[in-house]
């Protein structure tokens, strides 16, 4: 390419404008500016471009034939209700094209409560299967060989009994855990960060994670130690250059943990595995796992590891949640179909296609069975597999790839300068900014700056209704009660006693492995609850009010007529009130998705509200406890798990014995056909996903000024 062909083109491209071409280039959240052309003069100075798939640093793919040789993995992430119902669904699936397993276990299972712990109540088989004991893992897998099918279990807070129940109910299926394959996620850090399934502090649950390591390095070949995610970064608004930095990052923390627990590099390194989320800006998507690989490799050559797949960054991904819509949620189907096509162009190892009704609720079957032949028409008709790396080459990806690549390492060192992850992640820093960047991308979106079909652009006049999944969580909950009672009638207390005594020593002193302690536990029938409990007396545990970001809303979404006329409308009520109008927000139940509640929260103190972001985790007791105290004017709960049915009246009735008259609005993952009874239930005002901030706000000063009570 001539630099006069360039001239030409540019000459051309104006008079076709009108305008010069540069004004077409679009800097994206990562703050990388896309131009509208790119030419072989971009890929000049790009020093990855020679590399070959199946060798380091593997930018180009981890296998030599990648999909031509094996497609991915279909591995589809579910689980509800109980084990049983669980168990079918898996069957179903299995019998239906998927390739691998992935556990979704419930809220309560996560924080490590038994099913008949009262803090649980809304939370039981609700956005995964409950599982209590090794009872209930021998259902979950019955008729599924264990020593055949991969089995990923999404679990991190309670991960040492949980899979310690998996090896045993292995165990009793005959198959010896050297054979047992699959993933453990294991993840704690991000958890601190945007999950918030954690129980432990920070440094007892490094450990945790460390001993895991430790012990299937030795002793489950097969088994991946760890799933190290940005998944849920993304998910809570993170930018891709985070998601990368901070995920790698995160890596080589673990990686030195395992290293200070005496393993030599090469025993598990290979076995460590990844996890992204993969959104809709489809090149820059299959760009990122790209970069991802050749950063690991460059992360991992510190640790002078001898064989190459130590140095090998193998990851499934996920197709975004928060890019669907509750608003002609048919539109999901295409989105997740675009974000599928970015992972594998991307070249995941293994996949989870969301289902379109994700937005809503838990998927049904319609719903999972269109999600899961979203990746069998990808890999059997469209003809992806044959060749590897198809993007190579590509002016544009293989810029992005780079540009990528470099961002995240600056932010890599900026957090190696910080004294790493582990210590970062103590600080707030990348939560932190990973908030600033959720309120920004919450007010392109109501600005209509980012565009979502069928929300802020081209939205139906009426929604049709759809059929969605509902739970009876207390059905559920009797069950789960009933085989708790029935395994604890049933073991030898003795042996019980003894095991649960060693797992709280070897939690104490330091001394032996976690892991190894639990499966004594989990085979003398030790429920998930009271190891948890255990270790919880040994370790103590965690809980976290980090502030909430200020002024990051109002200075992205501008202080035009429509903020100013909220903060008149707040001035207003403050007059009539005697004070700034309060809020609280609220988070109930084990849900700990928190990106919308604190994007809320921190939007609403822009405007002018005197906010208090609630505690994660409460009862509708504490919360109301805590509204009183504050004497706040409105109670906003935030809700992404399922529990609302149960909670949130639970909460207006406590609001009436402890402070009447507080009124209760609700938003978050909240279907339609849940309106009415959350209305009968007493609640004021409910704003589904999508709703701007502004419009949620004068719904708030109407409430307040007594317009609105339904
Ligand atoms: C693969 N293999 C091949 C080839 N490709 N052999 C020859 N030629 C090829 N072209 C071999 C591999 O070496 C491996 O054997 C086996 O086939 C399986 O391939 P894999 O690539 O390892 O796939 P996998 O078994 O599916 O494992 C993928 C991951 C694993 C990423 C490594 O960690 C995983 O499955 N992760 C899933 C995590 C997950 O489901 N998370 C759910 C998140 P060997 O093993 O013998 O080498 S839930 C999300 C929600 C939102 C949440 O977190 O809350």
């Amino acid at each position: 390419m001539t630099k006069k062909a360039v001239a030409d083109w540019r000459a051309l491209a104006e008079k076709e404008l009108k305008r010069p071409p540069e004004t077409l280039s679009v800097t994206t959240p990562e703050g990388i500016a896309v131009k509208p052309l790119y030419t072989a003069e971009d890929l000049a100075d790009l020093p990855h471009l020679d590399g070959l798939p199946g060798f380091a640093p593997f930018t180009r793919g981890v296998r030599a034939t990648m999909y031509a040789g094996r497609p991915w993995t279909v591995r589809q992430y579910a689980g509800f209700s109980t084990a049983e119902a669980s168990n079918a669904f898996y069957r179903r699936n299995l019998a239906a094209g998927q390739k691998g397993l992935s556990v979704a276990f419930d809220l309560a299972t996560h924080r490590g409560y038994d099913s008949d712990h009262p803090r649980v109540e809304g939370d039981v088989g609700k956005a995964g299967v409950a599982i209590d004991s090794v009872e209930d893992m021998k259902i979950l897998f019955d008729g599924i060989p264990l020593g055949e099918m991969s089995v990923s279990m999404t679990m991190n807070g309670a991960v040492l009994p949980v899979l310690a129940a998996f090896i045993v109910a292995g165990e009793e299926q005959g198959v010896a855990r050297s054979d047992l394959s699959g993933t453990i996620q294991n993840d704690i850090l991000k958890e601190f960060m945007v999950r918030n399934t954690y129980i432990y502090p920070p440094e007892p649950s490094m450990r945790i994670v460390a001993d895991i390591i430790d012990f299937t390095a030795r002793e489950m070949p097969r088994f991946n130690s760890i799933s190290i995610s940005g998944y849920h970064m993304q998910e809570a608004g993170a930018t891709l250059v985070q998601e990368l930095a901070f995920t790698l990052a995160d890596g080589r923390d673990y990686v030195r943990a395992a290293l200070k627990r005496g393993l030599d590099i090469d025993e598990f390194a290979g076995r460590l595995s990844f996890f992204f989320a993969i959104g809709m800006d489809l090149f820059m998507e299959a760009a990122k796992l790209r970069a991802a690989r050749l950063l690991w490799s460059k992360i991992m050559q510190e640790f002078q590891p001898k064989k190459p797949q130590s140095l090998m960054l193998r990851t499934h991904c996920q197709t975004s949640g928060v890019s669907l819509a509750e608003q002609d949620p048919m539109n999901n189907v295409v989105r997740t179909a675009y974000e599928a096509l970015a992972a594998v162009l991307g070249g995941t190892q293994s996949l989870h296609t969301n289902a379109f009704d994700e937005a809503m609720a838990l998927p049904s079957e319609l719903s999972a069975r269109i999600a899961r032949n979203t990746q069998l028409i990808l890999a059997h008709e469209t003809g992806v597999t044959r060749v590897v790396d198809p993007l190579a080459g590509s002016y544009y990806v293989e810029s992005l790839t780079h540009e990528l690549a470099e961002a995240a390492w600056a932010l890599i060192e900026e957090i190696e300068a910080k004294g790493g992850m582990t210590k970062a992640v103590a600080e707030g820093f990348p939560k932190r900014m990973i908030e600033e960047a959720a309120t920004r991308r919450q007010a392109a979106l109501d600005k209509g700056e980012t565009v979502v079909v069928g929300v802020n652009r081209y939205r139906l006049e009426e929604e049709p209704p759809v059929e969605i999944l509902t739970i009876d969580n207390s059905a559920v909950r009797a069950a789960q009660i009933r085989r708790l009672e029935e395994t604890r009638a049933r073991r030898d207390p003795a042996r019980l006693d003894v095991a649960l005594g060693l797992l709280g020593k070897v939690a104490e002193s330091g001394e032996g492995n976690l892991l190894a302690a639990a499966v004594e536990a989990a085979r003398a029938r030790a429920t998930v609850g009271e190891m948890s409990d255990v270790l919880g007396r040994a370790f103590g545990t965690h809980s976290a009010r980090p502030p909430l970001v200020v002024d990051v809303f109002t200075e992205a979404y501008g202080d035009g007529p429509d903020v100013q006329r909220v903060k008149e409308r707040v001035g207003e009520a403050t007059v009539r009130l005697g004070h700034v109008p309060r809020l609280l927000v609220a988070k109930l139940g084990q849900d700990g998705h928190d990106r919308g509640a604190r994007v809320v929260a921190s939007a609403f103190g822009d405007l002018g509200f005197a906010v208090t972001a609630g505690p994660l985790f409460q009862t509708p007791d504490e919360a109301a406890a805590l509204a009183g105290e504050l004497g706040v004017d409105v109670v906003g709960v935030s809700s992404l798990a399922a529990g609302h049915l149960t909670l949130v009246p639970q909460l207006v009735q406590a609001l009436e014995r402890q402070s009447p008259g507080i009124p209760v609005v609700c938003g978050g993952v909240i279907p339609r056909k849940d309106y009415t009874a959350l209305e009968e239930g007493g609640v004021s005002a409910i704003f589904g996903p999508g709703t701007p901030v502004i419009e949620a706000a004068h719904a708030v000063l109407d409430i307040l000024e007594g317009r609105r009570r339904n």
